[in-house]
């Protein structure tokens, strides 16, 4: 295997973390290259489920993990979710985690700015996980983040510290929230940079180094295309590009090292948050899912919306996403149901499309067009090869590449690791 990039294709919480983990085993590095603790990754490791956020999936697996530049760091919620899964039993040392010189931190005022402005749009609201994401790169772009370099330098952290409350208390305190003082926010970076330090590194150097020694790269996607700043379904998105081609400039890698795309999509619909959802099922079959396919957020537990497979917007996250094949998750769900159907096209104001529309009053308008299928009897749930699955449930696969234009090369049949199948 050469390197491999994971996405998602439709809104988050299509497996990845999963997928990530049995890919783990034939990788040397695993790098986490956009997003934040925002992300939800679940590992089942035998006994053990593992729920990671911020650190990459292949620590899981004792590999190198890599948390690169255009991740937003909490450091809090880090040194956290390192007492967490080192009480699980995992090893998590300098040695085997680097993070970026270059990585933007989240403070508290990002957290608290973020949770802030949902309140105040009300009914317009986001959605967001509430963990400062948003703020966080807005600080980046606008040249006034704290790094983590930043925290080895405490006359860097002094003007920089001023610049940012200058901004952040101007806004905190339009929106009637609490303010933050400077000393609040030195203490909290004082009281975190002896523990997270040690884990900084020259990542790019690290990563071409890893690359003219023939190691193998996994890049490690959070959320999903639908959910990319430029691509997904604004302003219903994440504050980052979570397409492939960010692996190379949030890892510091160039475009070459991306290796092959591997799109996860889930074998149905769901999404969290807010915005639009053509394919959402709003009665028992929508519940359904929800139930069966245990859809609550990983980091904020928020049920969350489902919906029969929407073949138009996952062959979109191909084409901008760059997919070289697909990983299929959670056919099991879809077991025992008589019929199923696939969202194949839309239909605006009397007309059909196979483009989902940019401007959010014809979003909200689009109506979908379903195909149906007949389901299958027989349980697909830990099916390890081709010959297992029903003859209808293959069918359904096959559909599926055939709308959305790529194979699919991976199918998972339980959040078991082994329980993948190799395709081709
Ligand atoms: P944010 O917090 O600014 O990134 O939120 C903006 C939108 O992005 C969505 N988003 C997600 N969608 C699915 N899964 C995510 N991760 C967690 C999980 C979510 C959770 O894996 O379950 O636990 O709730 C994730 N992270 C961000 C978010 O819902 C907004 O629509
Ligand atoms: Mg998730």
């Amino acid at each position: 295997m050469s390197n491999v990039t994971v996405i998602g294709t439709q809104w988050g919480d299509e497996g990845k973390g999963k997928i990530v983990d049995w890919l783990a085993s034939r990788a040397d590095v695993v790098v986490r290259f956009q997003g934040g603790h925002n992300a939800g990754h679940t590992l089942v490791v035998g006994e053990q489920t593992y729920k990671l956020s911020l650190l990459p999936s292949g620590l899981v697996r004792g590999k190198m993990g890599v948390i690169g530049n255009g991740v937003v760091v909490d450091p809090e919620a880090l040194l956290k979710e390192i007492d967490r899964v080192t009480a699980q039993g995992l090893k998590v040392t300098p040695e085997t985690l680097k993070i970026a010189e270059n990585a933007p931190l989240i403070l508290p005022v990002h957290g608290a700015l973020d949770r802030a402005r949902e309140a105040a749009r009300g009914e317009r609201k986001i959605g967001t996980t509430g963990r400062g994401i948003g703020p966080a790169y807005e600080d980046k772009v606008a040249r006034r983040a704290i790094r983590l370099c930043d925290l080895a330098e405490p006359e860097t952290l002094d003007w920089k510290l001023d610049e940012l409350l200058l901004h952040h208390n101007t806004l905190l305190k339009g929106l009637g929230a609490e303010t933050f003082t400077k000393q609040e926010l030195l203490d909290f970076l004082n009281g975190v940079a002896p523990r997270v330090l040690p884990f900084m590194a020259p990542v790019w150097d690290l990563l071409d180094d890893s690359r003219r020694s023939g190691s193998r790269i996994l890049f490690e996607g959070a959320q999903a295309v639908m959910l990319d700043v430029d691509h997904g379904t604004y302003p219903y998105v994440t504050s980052s590009n979570t397409v492939a081609a960010n692996a190379g400039t949030g890892a510091g890698v160039g475009p070459t090292s991306i290796g092959f795309v591997l799109g996860i999509a889930k074998a149905y619909t769901t999404r969290v948050g807010e915005g639009p959802f053509p394919s959402e099922l709003h009665d028992d079959m929508g519940r359904t899912l929800g139930e069966r396919g245990h859809e609550f957020g990983t980091v904020t537990g928020r049920p969350r919306r489902c919906g029969w497979f929407d073949a138009v917007l996952v062959r979109r996250a191909v084409r901008v996403g760059g997919v070289n094949g697909l990983a299929l998750t959670k056919l099991d769900v879809l077991d025992g149901l008589d019929e199923i159907s696939i969202c194949v096209g839309y239909e605006l104001d009397g007309k059909t499309t196979k483009h989902f529309p940019s401007a959010p009053g014809a979003q909200q308008r689009i109506r979908p067009v379903f195909e149906t299928m007949e389901g299958w009897k027989d349980s697909t749930k830990g099916a390890r090869s081709w010959a297992e699955l029903p003859a209808q449930a293959i069918k359904y696969v096959r559909r599926i590449e055939e709308l959305v234009e790529a194979p699919v090369t991976l199918l998972s049949t339980s959040p078991e690791r082994d329980d993948t199948i190799l395709m081709r």
